[in-house]
């Protein structure tokens, strides 16, 4: 483990936990916590993450797309970053720590940097990614893939459900959407990207571990469908004569999770809405999303056919009208061996037992794939439960995560070299 002058343990834990608290205050919810991209909780929370760098001894800036960062410089001006990161952002009712755990622990860890006055080869830049969720504007990864130059101008025309314009949005946050680019770090010299994360899994929790290696992160392809019928009084239409989009949906919904249950897949139906939404009148139109991941894209794109023949067929049938629009396409990443080696090292030399697993969940880390070596230390949750009011993790198993992952800054050189 390090030594930071006899120092082996970072006091941090409590304040970690502290600060969770604080950011889950910044809500657009009265009980319950959803913050998301470009909103004024979103300002509030990179405020005071900011003030909460500068402490830490980082200088701190907000990028082009709102994502809030602090440096703790290398004295060598030209040194290569090590990028420590993860989201602010939140889904509606959400847990306190999913994203926001890995930004307040880094700066955790990068504050035992500045107390000992430890100088490093590298910068320490950390990062926390304004919107990985996708929930405002349904399109994800917005701020990290903003950070790896992969910004689309088409997302400025994305609306929220109040109508408002992503170019809009950011404007009244005071970004110019013509300067979004100026948050591209991807041909900046960086050494890795970083991202501790709770699992969001139940994993940790069944080997009696409070963190584990991530080997892979699961591909996520997400679509929004669309069925139209005809609505019609409910008392008049005979069954046989209907164009029902409801039972149509529920029928293509049931068997989305008969595919998956027989797949390499996890697929989601999580938003369903139906117009005109009568109990007297049939429902003309319905429209639900799909969420499906695989930890092999072949595996997930062999169900989609299958979900995809299934509607089709069923549509023609019943005489409705089928389209959709895909939102989202993540392809399954590998995280970095050498990186994945200096995490079970860390974890080892702290007396645990390093197990690897893959990450069902999205992270901003996969956007980074083929542009920065990437890893992820992940962190016990309780239950494994995320998306979530009841998401927990214990003040003990934070304290062996700032342990572990401040003992990965120490020894990064001794692996990067030896990969380089
Ligand atoms: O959906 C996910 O996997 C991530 O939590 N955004
Ligand atoms: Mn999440
Ligand atoms: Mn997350």
């Amino acid at each position: 483990m390090f030594d930071l002058n006899g120092d082996k343990h970072i006091p941090g834990a409590a304040r970690v936990m502290q600060r969770c608290e604080q950011l889950a205050q910044y809500s657009s919810m009265s009980t319950g916590i959803c913050r998301t991209y470009l909103t004024q909780e979103h300002q509030q929370c990179n405020a005071t993450t900011q003030q909460w760098m500068q402490e830490a001894g980082m200088k701190s800036w907000i990028d082009g797309a709102g994502n809030c960062w602090g440096r703790y410089a290398s004295a060598n001006e030209d040194a290569s970053s090590i990028i420590l990161g993860s989201h602010l952002d939140t889904v509606p009712n959400a847990g306190k720590y999913d994203g926001i755990l890995g930004v307040v622990a880094a700066i955790e860890v990068v504050d035992a940097l500045h107390r000992n006055n430890v100088q490093l080869p590298f910068h320490i830049d950390v990062v926390g990614f304004g919107d990985e969720e996708g929930t405002r504007f349904g399109t994800t990864l917005l701020g990290s893939r903003a950070v790896a130059g992969q910004w689309q101008d088409s997302w400025f025309a994305l609306q929220d459900k109040e109508g408002m314009s992503l170019s809009q949005a950011m404007e009244s946050f005071g970004l110019k959407p013509e300067k979004v680019s100026t948050a591209n770090r991807s041909g900046d010299k960086v050494a890795a990207y970083l991202e501790l994360h709770i699992e969001q899994g139940p994993i940790l929790e069944q080997e009696d571990l409070a963190v584990g290696v991530v080997t892979s992160i699961a591909g996520a392809r997400r679509f929004n469908f669309t069925l139209e019928g005809m609505a019609g009084h409910a008392g008049t239409v005979p069954m046989n004569m209907r164009r029902d989009a409801m039972v149509t949906a529920a029928l293509c919904i049931a068997q989305i999770e008969d595919v998956a249950k027989n797949s390499n897949v996890v697929a989601t139906v999580g938003k369903l809405e139906c117009s005109p939404g009568s109990v007297n009148v049939i429902a003309g139109k319905c429209q639900f999303s799909l969420d499906i991941r695989s930890g092999k894209d072949s595996d997930r794109d062999a169900a989609v056919k299958s979900i995809f023949e299934y509607i089709e067929q069923l549509c023609h049938d019943r005489d409705i009208n089928f389209s959709y629009q895909e939102i989202h396409n993540a392809p399954a990443v590998e995280c970095a061996d050498w990186l994945q080696q200096l995490t079970a090292a860390s974890i080892a030399d702290y007396g645990l037992k390093p197990l690897s697993m893959m990450s069902g969940a999205g992270h901003d880390a996969m956007v980074f794939s083929g542009i920065y070596p990437m890893a992820m230390l992940f962190v016990r949750c309780k239950g494994g439960i995320s998306h979530h009011p009841a998401e927990a993790i214990t003040e003990a198993d934070v304290a062996v995560a700032l342990d572990v992952f401040l003992d990965m800054i120490m020894k990064f050189e001794k692996f990067y070299c030896s990969d380089s």
